[in-house]
């Protein structure tokens, strides 16, 4: 009897080894090219044995701009630590950097921001006034962000989510709203861009945000009837916004844990993100953190490449 349950066992197991199997070869075959292996993340995919010190040819830098694209982001695990410099290197792969940021005395390279949880390593408190994309507040928010943690504390995740996803997943009347709001952001008062856009790549529905640094909304920009909100609706909005992220427990969200050397490039304007509370958890208690991050100049000003009418909205 034990004999025979532990065979049946043994073919249940066996079974679902060769379906995992299968599935694992399912994903790393859904690459269009061999450079290297993807392997489907919670968000994204992850890169393994792929050496980004060593520099590679233009069409191995091609597909994985491609496959930034595809996926959202790229996680190349067991990079070392990699130098500001070199940093630098890999970025100019995506275009040209745009460094907006505040220099920290630390940082390796002017290029790079050094973002930490003790003032004397690096600039604290970055990404903690709400869910956001990177350089909104320019003509054109910045294409990709690449981030590389050079000093792992035992919390401190970094939070994406899915801005299509989220897009598609919003209520037909909540969508027909957001489709007429324009965002001015705070920063620079002249910058407004359409909440939702294409963006420029995929050509997939967007946004166009960061609710930590807007200054208000203006309904209908463009048209006669435009109308610019007050404090009180701005934060209302804001509001409704950020509620999309969190709704049904964070069920949109992918809470990366940092593990040492990992070197994620992420397309800026697909993944809204965030900094986790933890980030801030004092050195003392979590242990040393230190990101470095670069961005990329975006090229093309937030557009939507579909029309948009009062009841009916068409890519
Ligand atoms: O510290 C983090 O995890 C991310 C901070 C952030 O928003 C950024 O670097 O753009
Ligand atoms: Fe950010």
């Amino acid at each position: 009897m034990i004999l025979h349950l532990c065979k049946r066992s043994y073919v249940i197991f066996a079974g679902s080894a060769l379906c995992l199997g299968l599935v694992r070869m399912a994903a790393t075959m859904q690459s269009d090219h061999s450079f290297y292996n993807v392997k489907p993340a919670e968000m994204g995919v992850e890169v393994e044995g792929f050496d980004l010190i060593a520099d590679p040819p233009q069409e191995v830098k091609d597909a994985i701009r491609r496959d930034v694209h595809k996926y959202g982001m790229v996680i190349f695990r067991n990079q070392g630590q990699i130098s500001g410099k070199r940093h630098v290197e890999i970025s100019k792969w995506f275009g040209e950097l745009e460094s907006t940021f505040y220099k920290h005395p630390k940082s390796p390279h002017p290029d790079v921001f050094r973002v930490s949880n003790d003032e004397s390593e690096g600039c604290t408190g970055v990404g903690r006034t709400g869910w956001h994309i990177d350089g909104s507040f320019q003509p054109a928010p910045f294409s990709y962000s690449l981030y590389h943690m050079m000093h792992v504390p035992k919390n401190g995740d970094t939070v994406f989510a899915p801005l299509n996803k989220l897009i598609n997943q919003l209520p037909e009347e909540k969508l027909q709203r957001w489709e007429r709001l324009w965002m001015v952001s705070d920063a620079r008062t002249d910058r407004v861009h359409p909440l939702i856009y294409s963006h420029p790549v995929t050509g997939l529905k967007t946004l166009c945000f960061h609710l930590g640094m807007t200054e208000s909304f203006i309904w209908d920009y463009g048209t006669a009837q435009a109308r610019e909100t007050d404090w009180s609706e701005t934060s209302a909005l804001l509001q409704e916004i950020h509620q999309e992220f969190v709704k049904d427990n964070g069920a949109i969200q992918y809470s990366h844990k940092w593990q040492p050397g990992d070197f994620i490039i992420s397309d800026n304007l697909a993944l809204g993100h965030e900094a986790s509370p933890e980030t801030q958890y004092p050195r003392s208690k979590v242990g040393l953190r230190v990101l470095h991050r670069t961005t990329i100049k975006g090229t093309v000003p937030p557009q939507k490449n579909y029309s948009v009418t009062k009841n009916h909205v068409e890519l």
